[in-house]
């Protein structure tokens, strides 16, 4: 691999020639994988998306920090243009989703959120690990880990998104244990200025965002300087737009998200039925991280499942 642009090819991609025309897909004959926490199956990629997703990334990542404290990759695309519409497809129809409610207290006042796009995610944190049969197990002992140990019920990243952090370890360099999935229905869905900084992340997290389906806007600014530092001081910088295509992927690293807020603003002229999903790798150190994707991106709420007459989302229950 070449650190600087994340460029790496796997022996038998580098032999055979780059596809340039759309793949055709057929069905795969893998069986689903399964787990007890997810609500159905989750079907495999077919073998022709698994064998092109080897020859990412497409495009070498450009290396965008001219800014205080910003440390991207920016891979334009990363995922072969000819797969980006099957694997979009494949993904909103297979994965589980979850429109979440919940709510935040802030100085003795509860406030009621709905989070304003689909999630899903799939994952556990370093200090533990699933077994062979999907058990959480302690991840030095190797010790089945008692049922209460969670609130949640973590599940293992299925094999279809598995096949895509495998890559995207490969090429990047980084180690990531969370898939978190979003699905943008329409221009109205959305996520606020926010980073990634959580502390079961620990330090200088790498965050590795993918694009797919529509088009929309990742915007950037710095963070404002903490009270009692100067401004003055503050060394200039501006705020970025970034058009993220179906393929591309931004690996945020470095000090990036301790200085800098990101978030896909409401967008007018996205039709229903279209729509856009990110999905991000990352990497989190302690069981915090776990009991917090799950709360947020799964929830308590009902499972959604896309259904392609209607071409929406729909509440799921296991006689549908
Ligand atoms: O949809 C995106 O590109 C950004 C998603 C994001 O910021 C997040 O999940 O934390």
């Amino acid at each position: 691999m070449t650190p600087e642009t994340g460029k790496k090819r796997t022996l038998d991609a580098f032999f055979a020639p780059t596809p340039s025309k759309k793949v055709r897909v057929s069905e795969t004959s893998a069986p689903p994988t399964t787990h007890e926490a997810y609500p159905f199956p989750i079907s495999q990629l077919p073998t022709e998306l698994v064998d092109t997703l080897g020859f990412s990334p497409e495009n070498e990542g450009e290396v965008i920090n001219n800014q205080p404290h910003l440390d991207l990759l920016y891979f334009k695309p990363y995922i072969p243009k000819s797969i980006t519409s099957e694997l979009f497809t494949f993904l909103r129809s297979e994965l589980p989703f979850y429109r979440v409610k919940y709510t935040i207290k802030r100085y003795g006042v509860s406030t009621d959120i709905n989070t304003p796009r689909y999630t899903t995610v799939f994952g556990i944190d370093n200090t533990t690990r699933f077994d062979n049969d999907g058990n959480p197990i302690d991840a030095k002992t190797e010790r089945l880990l008692p049922s209460n140990h969670f609130r949640c019920k973590p599940r293992p990243i299925p094999e279809c998104l598995e096949a895509l952090r495998r890559v995207t370890e490969g090429t990047t360099g980084q180690t990531f244990n969370f898939c978190l999935v979003n699905y943008y229905a329409t221009g109205d869905d959305s996520i606020s200025y926010h980073s990634d900084d959580e502390r079961f992340l620990g330090t200088n997290p790498a965050i590795a965002s993918f694009s797919l389906g529509e088009p929309r806007d990742f915007l950037l600014k710095h963070k404002p300087p903490a009270t009692g530092k100067s401004e003055g001081k503050q060394a200039v910088s501006k705020p970025l737009k970034f058009t993220l295509g179906a393929g591309d992927m931004i690996l945020m690293k470095g000090e990036t998200q301790a200085n800098w807020l990101h978030s896909i603003p409401k967008r007018k002229g996205i039709e229903v039925g279209k729509g856009r999903i990110n999905i991000t790798f990352r990497k989190a150190m302690v069981k915090e991280g776990t009991e917090n994707y799950y709360n947020y991106n799964v929830g308590n709420g009902p499972v959604h499942k896309w259904d392609s007459s209607r071409k929406e989302m729909v509440p799921w229950t296991a006689s549908s």
